[in-house]
């Protein structure tokens, strides 16, 4: 019986984890106490991992379908096959890939997705980033000019926060890695400093809170646009220091003119006094900050409310300050150069619908056209890693059908799930308590400056192979030099030529290809540590608090922070005739669960037993008015499709709203996930439009999807 020190990956907290390990087994799991920034914080999830590991559906070896039928064959084999049938397609957009979240969650993914991004150089590149956070990226690239410069709200030094359309007590964060959030808005309510929620619905995080605004699914853009509005009417703009470092902030006031507090109290369902206190509230704060998620990115105007956000940080002043929205600085990167090439999108278009490529990718939402449409460059191949659109997308029932008429299908994933059970081929990652970890994606969105390696606590298993060489290989595959190519040699040619770009004369350490370009990072990063020393200190190295980062973070041509980018400000007319349709009805919203991990935890005994967690929350008086009783069951309809849900009547919705979370639907022919199957659940996304988009983003709307409901 050992301990071992490792980061949890499954959500973007990063919480540090004490493991027991007995011979080849975690047997139990602890908050680490001593960790430097989870201060032993653990949620059910992290719980369970040494279950998640143990779980017997979890596959241990590569499977080949031949015949319909799947079989385990070597590691060999799988990358042979894989190799042979890719040849049958020549042109490279005719190989589709689509990239799940877990791939931001792996040291393995953070290193080599990219270089497998351009190995492939097909096109038709879809990720999850399009059905979550892509309007934060285009925001942030058009005003920052780096789309990956997300400021974060420093919790731990504001005395105001306004947080519209994320839960964070039960999501722990999400662009926002913010270990033990609900113990840091405690801290924040004990300091004598407040924060509101906007949400339609009583979440968990809107129960702690001191106000509870009620909004109106989808038209977060519309308060934001308010608030901005009154911060002029009521003369409280103080752009501080910020004053040097912005263009266009005299435009603004000019672009928000219809967005008065009285001009949308009624499509937003927020009286104006409301707002208008509210907005006098942010700007009398000492320090606040603005934070939107889930609710203001997937929804038809992602793009504008993310800007609204950032442009109320900025007008407030509290863009950059501690205690406001700050930028975090990784140990793996560099500062930046002050200005540069700015942001574009659009460098190619989806061949079906003419959408925009956004950072190197499609919108998901046309995924399936890609794949029926029949002509050149129609998608015949696919490759997936820690996906699972078959579930995650809109419409996904047009999705599956698209998945099973493929002609070839790669799956990089640990389960036989509603998405791999498509594929010709399934090659299985070890579990992360096998694999070294350093966060690559969610140190750039953390609260305080942190950096943390942990080597695998167990050694992988005779036969298997690390998730890092899964990605090498199909890079030799995909790049032509095959499957029987020298990977130490490539990874030695790709080291060799980071170091000569980052200018490095020392020999970067490491036992493996990765901990040696990780040591190169941290080494030539920021705070100039290397990998030796967070190996030293397995509670992670905490390197202070947030510090500001104007003007060297800017990657604008003007060196300046572009409060008017075009493509945002051009999106305004299309809000405003939005504003002035008056709409009714019933509309359906997502929630997230503690004990629930998008699609794939379901498996886990302890995280599905009890009270059956995929309901349709439904209001009182829309219950009584449509006849539906608690318990019952209720059939929910939309344009593309009619799904039965258990129905749970509470006043935490609010009325002509239901709530149904996503990532259930499980039990169906051709999966291996017993648990899962018992505790099915039903896919909101067979009620979610494909149709519906944020066109700067190519963002699906996941949120306020108009239904019918009516008693089975
Ligand atoms: N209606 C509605 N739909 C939504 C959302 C919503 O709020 N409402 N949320 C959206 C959001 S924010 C997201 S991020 C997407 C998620 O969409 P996806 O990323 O498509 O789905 P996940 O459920 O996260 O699936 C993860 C897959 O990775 C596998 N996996 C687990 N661990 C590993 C690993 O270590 N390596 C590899 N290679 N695979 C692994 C799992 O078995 C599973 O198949 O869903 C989106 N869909
Ligand atoms: N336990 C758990 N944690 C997770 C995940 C999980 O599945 N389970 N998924 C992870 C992923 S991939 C992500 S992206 C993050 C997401 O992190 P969060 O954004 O914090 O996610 P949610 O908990 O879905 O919170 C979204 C909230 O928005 C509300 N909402 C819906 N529509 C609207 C609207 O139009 N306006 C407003 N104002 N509110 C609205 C919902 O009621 C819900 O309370 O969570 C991550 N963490
Ligand atoms: S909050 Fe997230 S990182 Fe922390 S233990 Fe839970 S799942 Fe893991
Ligand atoms: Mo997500």
């Amino acid at each position: 019986m050992r301990t071992a020190f490792t980061t949890c990956p499954l959500c973007e907290a990063t919480c540090g984890l004490e493991l027991t390990v007995e011979g080849d087994r975690v047997t139990k799991v602890r908050g680490d106490r001593a960790d430097e920034f989870s201060r032993g914080f653990l949620c059910p999830k992290g719980a369970s991992l040494g279950a998640l590991e143990a779980d017997p559906d979890r596959l241990t070896a590569p499977l080949a379908r031949r015949d319909g039928e799947f079989r385990e064959v070597t590691w060999e084999e799988a990358f042979r096959f894989v190799d042979e049938r890719l040849k049958d397609f020549p042109d490279r957009d005719s190989v589709g890939l689509y990239l799940g979240n877990p791939v931001v969650h792996s040291l393995a993914g953070g290193l080599h997705a990219g270089p497998l991004r351009q190995a492939l150089g097909s096109r038709n590149v879809f990720t999850a980033s399009t059905v979550d956070q892509m309007p934060k990226h285009v925001q942030v690239g058009h005003m920052f000019g780096g789309a990956f410069s997300i400021p974060v709200p420093d919790i731990d030094r504001t005395d105001f926060l306004l947080v519209l359309g994320a839960d964070p007590f039960s999501s722990n964060g999400s662009l926002w890695t913010v270990p033990d959030a609900p113990g840091r808005f405690r801290e924040l309510r004990e300091r004598g400093g407040r924060f509101v929620v906007v949400d339609p619905r009583r979440s968990r995080t809107a129960q702690a809170a001191d106000q509870h605004v009620v909004i109106r699914p989808g038209t977060d853009v519309f308060l934001l646009l308010a608030l901005i509005h009154e911060l002029f009417a009521q003369d409280l703009v103080r752009l501080r220091h910020l004053a040097e470092h912005v263009t266009g902030h005299t435009e603004v006031r000019g672009l928000v003119e219809a967005f008065g507090p009285d001009a949308v109290a009624g499509r937003t369902g927020v009286e104006a006094a409301t707002i208008r206190d509210l907005a006098r509230r942010l700007a009398t704060a000492g320090r606040a900050a603005v934070y939107g998620r889930i609710g203001t990115t997937t929804v038809e105007f992602g793009t504008v409310a993310c800007w609204a956000v950032d442009v109320l940080n900025v007008l407030t002043g509290n863009l950059d300050r501690p205690g406001g929205a700050m930028w975090p600085l990784p140990a793996h990167a560099r500062r930046g150069p002050g200005r540069g090439k700015g942001f574009t999108t659009g460098r190619w278009h989806s061949r079906v619908r003419g959408y925009p490529e956004v950072l190197g990718e499609l919108p998901a939402v046309t995924m399936a056209d890609e794949i029926e449409t029949p002509g050149d460059g129609q998608v015949r191949a696919l490759v997936t890693i820690g996906g699972n659109p078959a579930l995650s997308l809109p419409n996904s029932a047009r999705v599956s059908r698209a998945l099973s008429s493929l002609d070839f299908m790669v799956s990089v994933d640990p389960y036989l799930n509603e998405t791999t059970r498509h594929a010709h081929v399934v090659l299985p990652p070890p579990p992360p308590s096998r694999r070294n970890h350093y966060d690559i994606a969610f140190l750039n969105n953390s609260v305080r400056n942190v950096a943390k390696y942990s080597r695998a606590a167990i050694p992988l298993e005779e036969g298997r192979i690390d998730e890092a060489d899964i990605f090498f290989r199909l890079i030799t595959i995909f790049d032509g030099a095959g499957p029987e190519a020298d990977l130490d040699a490539i990874a030695a040619a790709q080291l060799e030529a980071l170091r000569g770009k980052l200018g490095a004369e020392f020999d970067p350490e490491g036992e493996t290809r990765e901990e040696r370009l990780l040591d190169l990072k941290l080494r030539t990063g920021a705070h100039g540590i290397s990998l030796r020393r967070l190996l030293d200190h397995p509670h992670g190295v905490d390197l202070g608090p947030l510090t500001p980062r104007l003007p060297e973070i800017l990657r604008t041509p003007s060196g300046k922070i572009e409060l008017t980018p075009p493509p945002i400000v051009g999106d305004l007319p299309r809000v405003l005739e939005a504003l002035r349709t008056p709409e009714t009805g019933m509309l359906l919203v997502g929630r997230r669960h503690l004990r629930s991990n998008n699609s794939w935890m379901h498996n886990v005994p302890a995280l599905v037993k009890g009270k059956p967690l995929c309901t349709l929350l439904v209001n009182p008086a829309d219950a009584a008015a449509t006849g539906l009783a608690d318990g019952g069951t209720a059939r929910v309809s939309s344009r593309v499709g009619e799904i039965e849900a258990q129905v749970e009547v509470t006043d935490d919705i609010a009325p002509g709203v239901v709530s149904l979370p996503h990532g259930w639907g499980h039990g169906q022919a051709g999966t291996r996930m017993r648990v899962a199957g018992e505790h099915a659940g039903v896919n909101v996304n067979l009620l979610t439009d494909d149709v519906r988009l944020d066109p700067l983003s190519g963002t699906a709307v996941l949120n306020g999807t108009r239904v019918e409901i009516a008693p089975v």
